[in-house]
C-alpha cells in the first residue's frame, strides 16, 4: 500500500537572509581567540544575540559573561558584535586583561561619529532602543548628557533641547527603516538645522534582510522568522512582515514552531536575523519536510558581497 500523500507547501526562503559581515567577523575572532590563547577565552555579553552560536562556542572553549569584574586575571576577553562603553577596554588595560574587541565596524563607526560631533560641541539625538547593549556602548563613547535617546516619533515630538540650532542625530544599526524615517521626519521638521554624518546608521544587512522580507510577506500567508528573541534585527523582520499584513513568528530553533500556526497555510515565508547560522534554517525546512511536501523557493532582492577584516594580530592564527 502506497504511503498517504502529504500536503503540499510552498517556502518562500528571503535572501539575504541570516549571518552579516559583522556576525561572521564577531564569531571567527572568538575561534581564532581559542585557536591562539588556548580555552578558556571569556566573551563579555553573548558574541551575538543567538543562543545556538554562544552554545556552539561554549562547546569550543569560550566561556560568557555579562561584566568585565567576571574575567579572573590573565585570561583574555572578546567584546561582543554591539560594542562596550569606552569604560571597558579602559579598565581591560588597568587590569592588564589583554583583549580583543569583536564590535562590528559599523557600530564602531558610529561610536567614532558620536565622538567628533560631541567634540565639535554638538547634542547628539540618538534612536535607539533603550537598554539595547549597542545603544549602552554608544552612550559610552561620549560624556554623560551628551547624548538624549530616541526611542520613538513621540519621543521626538517631545524631546526638548537647549540648543536647537547645535544638533545631530546618530542611529542604532538594527533599527525598522520605516520607523526610523518617520521618527527621523519629526526631528527633522522640529529641528531644521540638526545636522547627520549620513541619512541614518541602519547597517546594509538590517536594510537589506528588511528588504527581502518585505518582498515576499505580502505573498506569504505566514511568516516564520529564525533569531534569538532578544536579537534586535530579527525582531524588526518579524514587524516588517506584520505589517504587510501576514501573521509572523520569531522563533530560535524548529523546535519553537507550534504546528498549529501552518493550518490552512499553502506559502510560507521564511526569514532568520543576521545572528543566525543558516544551518537553523535548514532545521527548519527539514522539520516542515517531515509533515509536508515542500517546495522550496529563495526569493532574492540584492546580492551581498560584503566581508570585514579581522583584527591586527587574529588573520594570520
Ligand atoms: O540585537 P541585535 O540585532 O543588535 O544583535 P544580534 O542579533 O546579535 O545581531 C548581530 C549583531 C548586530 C550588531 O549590530
Ligand atoms: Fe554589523 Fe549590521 Fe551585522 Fe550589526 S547587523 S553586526 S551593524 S553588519
Amino acid at each position: 500500500m502506497n504511503a498517504p500523500q502529504k500536503p503540499v507547501l510552498e517556502v518562500r526562503i528571503a535572501a539575504p537572509r541570516g549571518f552579516c559581515a559583522g556576525v561572521d567577523r564577531a564569531i571567527r575572532i572568538v575561534e581564532l581567540a581559542i585557536e591562539k590563547y588556548g580555552a578558556p577565552v571569556y566573551v563579555r555579553h553573548e558574541i551575538v544575540h543567538n543562543k545556538f552560536v554562544v552554545d556552539t562556542l561554549k562547546g569550543k572553549g569560550a566561556i560568557f559573561v555579562e561584566e568585565l569584574d567576571q574575567v579572573p586575571d590573565g585570561v583574555p576577553v572578546v567584546f561582543s558584535a554591539h560594542g562596550v562603553p569606552k569604560a571597558v577596554p579602559a579598565k581591560a588595560i588597568e587590569r592588564g586583561l589583554e583583549y580583543l574587541d569583536a564590535t562590528c565596524p559599523l557600530v564602531s563607526k558610529v561610536h567614532r561619529q558620536a565622538e567628533r560631533l560631541v567634540a565639535a560641541g554638538r547634542h547628539i539625538l540618538f534612536i535607539g532602543h533603550v537598554g539595547h547593549p549597542e545603544v549602552i556602548g554608544t552612550f559610552g563613547q561620549v560624556p554623560e548628557g551628551a547624548m538624549t535617546l530616541i526611542e520613538t516619533p513621540a519621543d521626538a515630538e517631545a524631546v526638548s533641547v537647549a540648543d536647537p540650532g547645535n544638533l545631530a542625530f546618530l542611529t542604532q544599526t538594527t533599527l525598522s527603516v520605516d520607523d526610523t524615517a518617520a521618527t527621523l521626519a519629526v526631528l527633522k521638521r522640529r529641528f531644521p538645522a540638526i545636522l547627520a554624518p549620513g541619512p541614518n546608521d541602519i547597517c546594509y544587512a538590517t536594510t537589506n534582510r528588511q528588504g527581502a522580507v518585505k518582498a515576499i510577506a505580502s505573498g506569504v500567508d505566514l511568516m516564520l522568522v529564525i533569531g534569538g528573541m532578544n536579537s534586535s534585527n530579527s525582531l524588526r523582520l518579524v514587524e516588517v512582515a506584520e505589517r504587510q499584513g501576514t501573521t509572523a513568528y520569531l522563533i530560535p530553533r524548529a523546535g519553537d514552531m507550534d504546528w498549529e500556526w501552518l493550518a490552512g497555510v499553502g506559502t510560507l515565508g521564511i526569514s532568520a536575523g543576521a545572528s543566525a547560522p543558516e544551518l537553523l534554517v535548514r532545521e527548519l525546512i527539514d522539520r516542515l519536510s517531515e509533515r509536508y511536501d515542500v517546495i522550496e523557493r529563495e526569493v532574492e532582492t540584492i546580492e551581498e558581497n560584503v566581508v570585514f577584516k579581522l583584527p591586527r594580530g587574529l588573520e594570520a592564527a
